[in-house]
């Protein structure tokens, strides 16, 4: 039997950060999670590359030009939409989360979706660093993962 599993350093991984500026109060936040979780896990500061965006719409476009340019092994996705904050919030959130994922689909790189879709500022407080964690950090670890996964399967070594 062959098992293949992740691992979560980071050591030799070229990581690409998208962060939108809408409610950049929170995506700050997130922002510094997915830094702290990428440096805690031996990311090498010189292979992170960190894009803003102007909102979470543009995230998927700047993902792809990113995707396509070869020079990531992941890339990690940060963005808040706020529902009480917005009229179009199911067309935002809907189009950067189909975005993400095509882009992650027909590109083939693991994207960590951070983009909290919350009703409230509350509750994008408490997923950016206070009670519910910080999504930002699991988004960046998660991407690593799939990365290091992604690359184990390609070459069917466990190692
Ligand atoms: N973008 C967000 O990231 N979060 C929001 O809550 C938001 N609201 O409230 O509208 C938002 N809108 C901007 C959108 O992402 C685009 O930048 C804009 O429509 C221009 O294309």
């Amino acid at each position: 039997m062959h098992t293949l599993a992740g691992n979560v350093s980071a050591a030799d991984m070229r990581v690409g950060i998208i962060v939108s500026r809408w409610n950049e109060f929170i995506t700050d936040r997130l922002l510094q999670g997915a830094l702290d979780e990428l440096r805690r896990h031996g990311a090498d500061e010189a292979n992170i590359t960190v894009v803003h965006v102007p909102g979470s719409f543009e995230i998927s476009l700047a993902a792809k030009a990113m995707a396509e340019t070869g020079t990531y092994d992941a890339l990690v996705a940060l963005g808040c939409v706020i529902r009480g904050a917005t009229g179009h919030y199911e067309f935002v959130a809907s189009a950067v989360t189909n975005g993400i994922n095509t882009v992650t689909l027909q590109c083939g790189i693991p994207i960590g979706f951070g983009v909290l879709t919350t009703e409230t500022l509350e509750q994008a407080i408490e997923r950016a660093g206070s009670k519910a964690g910080n999504k930002g950090a699991e988004a960046a670890l998660t991407a690593v993962e799939m990365a290091d996964l992604v690359r184990k399967i390609a070459t069917g070594k466990a190692k």
